[in-house]
């Protein structure tokens, strides 16, 4: 067997994502012998936001408007096949950890914008696929070891709103958690039937079922309170107990309806549909939070506060976080350092782990170590903008992070995500455990 298994060829071309933007994809081939007779190549695609934080690494994007409205990655892809090869070739792929240094080396910045956060983390993943492929062995099992055996719990998006959708929803993400299932098919099962219910009572209503851009449906809806209800009626139209054994979990992207000038929450959805200026301040957002936790059986809320309110965060924290799962995604962006102040603060009790905010795979292995060291959780995540790429399926289950949002049973660059994990959980069969994260140990 392999100790040193070398980099032999790192190559980047221009892709498309699930909205039709441009995006990176890379191609490392490691091994000995001859480039293309004996060398293994792992491939991998990047993904991408729309409700993007402002701490996450800086995605490199060409800005020429004239191609792609100006979203081409040709820049990117250049700095892959010089700049990020030129640091990797002949390197151990074997050791990721000194594979993504070399690569933060060759970008020199805090947040990547010198090769791009795109560019790196094409080759950082590219990488450990490729060093997978040639040991012959899944690619979570080559990055989480011999005891990553925790299948994720799906936090399955099936409602879209804020910038994922064109509705009245304000709220960007309604999901449903399968908390009572008791393996990760028949918790996927019970999540697709409730999606397709929940397309019945929409249909019944006249309402839309045309989807958003994770493939949650994404109707003109008044208010959260109404959405909650059509999805508490989607849950027990499918036979299933609210609370017990199906759960919910919001993502508000409050740093998206942040209005700075106000120092308030508009909510423009709302507004529309009730005629009247929908203005929330923080403490009232942590208020409203608190009557819908009371009402409807919601277990994690992320993102409930904008990215820069770290007294905020707190406050909602006190009054929320022995109740339910806060989940810090533009709070945290997958970056240990913004991680580890708000552990010192209380702030949030769960980290949202997005390998694009942060631009390697190592760095993001350690922003889940750091989360679960400080009895945070960590929730592993796709992009609104995704690729039929399902990396983060094999690294939810590689760190063990006991969840993953990943989006709707809709549209294959989300159930590419789904599916790798039924392979996954049939690969390790009575070894694979599923448990809900909120049960108390
Ligand atoms: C989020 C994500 C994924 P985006 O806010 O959590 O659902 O959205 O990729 O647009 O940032
Ligand atoms: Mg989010």
């Amino acid at each position: 067997m392999y100790r040193y298994l070398p980099i032999r060829k790192v190559h980047g071309r221009q892709v498309l994502d699930s909205r039709g933007n441009p995006t990176v994809e890379v191609e490392v081939t490691v091994g000995e012998g001859i480039v293309g007779v004996n060398g293994t190549t792992g491939r991998a695609m990047v993904p991408s936001g729309a409700s993007t934080g402002t701490f996450e690494a800086v995605e490199i994007r060409d800005g020429s408007k004239r191609k792609y409205m100006g979203l081409g990655v040709e820049k990117a892809v250049s700095n892959v096949n010089t700049k990020l090869a030129d640091a990797i070739l002949g390197e151990n792929a074997l050791d990721q950890n000194a594979v993504d240094s070399l690569l933060l080396e060759a970008d020199g910045t805090e947040n990547k914008s010198n090769v791009g956060a795109n560019a790196m983390l094409g080759v950082s993943m590219a990488t450990a696929r490729a060093a997978a492929k040639a040991l012959k062995l899944p690619l979570f099992q080559y990055i989480g070891g011999t005891h990553a055996k925790r299948m994720p719990v799906p936090m399955m998006n099936i409602l879209n709103g804020g910038v994922h959708a064109n509705n009245t929803v304000d709220l960007q993400e309604f999901m449903i958690m399968p908390v009572g299932a008791e393996n990760f098919h028949t918790g996927l099962r019970m999540c697709v039937e409730i999606y397709q219910y929940l397309k019945i009572i929409l249909k019944e209503e006249k309402l839309s079922t045309s989807v958003g851009d994770e493939g949650g449906f994404a109707p003109d809806l008044a208010d959260s309170r109404e959405v909650l209800s059509y999805i508490v009626r989607a849950v027990e139209r499918a036979g299933y107990r609210p609370k017990e054994e199906v759960a919910i979990a919001i993502d508000a992207a409050a740093s998206e309806l942040f209005d700075g000038e106000k120092d308030a929450y508009y909510f423009p959805g709302e507004t529309q549909k009730k005629g009247k200026t929908v203005l929330r301040s923080g403490k009232e957002m942590v208020d409203y939070y608190k009557e819908l936790v009371q009402e409807f059986p919601i277990v994690s809320i992320e993102d409930g506060l904008h990215e820069d309110d770290w007294d905020g965060w707190k406050h909602l924290t006190r009054e929320l976080g022995d109740k339910i799962q806060l989940v810090g995604d533009d709070l945290f962006v997958t970056n240990i350092k913004r991680l580890r102040c708000g552990i010192k603060l209380q702030a949030a009790n769960s980290i949202l782990v997005k390998v694009n905010q942060i631009g390697t795979l190592s760095e993001a292995m350690d922003a889940v170590e750091m989360a679960q060291k400080a009895g945070y959780r960590a929730v592993v995540s796709h992009r609104s903008g995704e690729t039929e790429d399902s990396f983060i399926a094999d690294l939810a289950v590689a760190c063990g992070a006991g969840q993953i949002k990943t989006g709707a049973p809709c549209r294959s660059d989300r159930n590419a995500k789904y599916n790798q994990l039924l392979r996954i959980e049939e690969y390790l069969g009575c070894q694979a455990c599923f448990e809900n994260p909120f049960a108390p140990v």
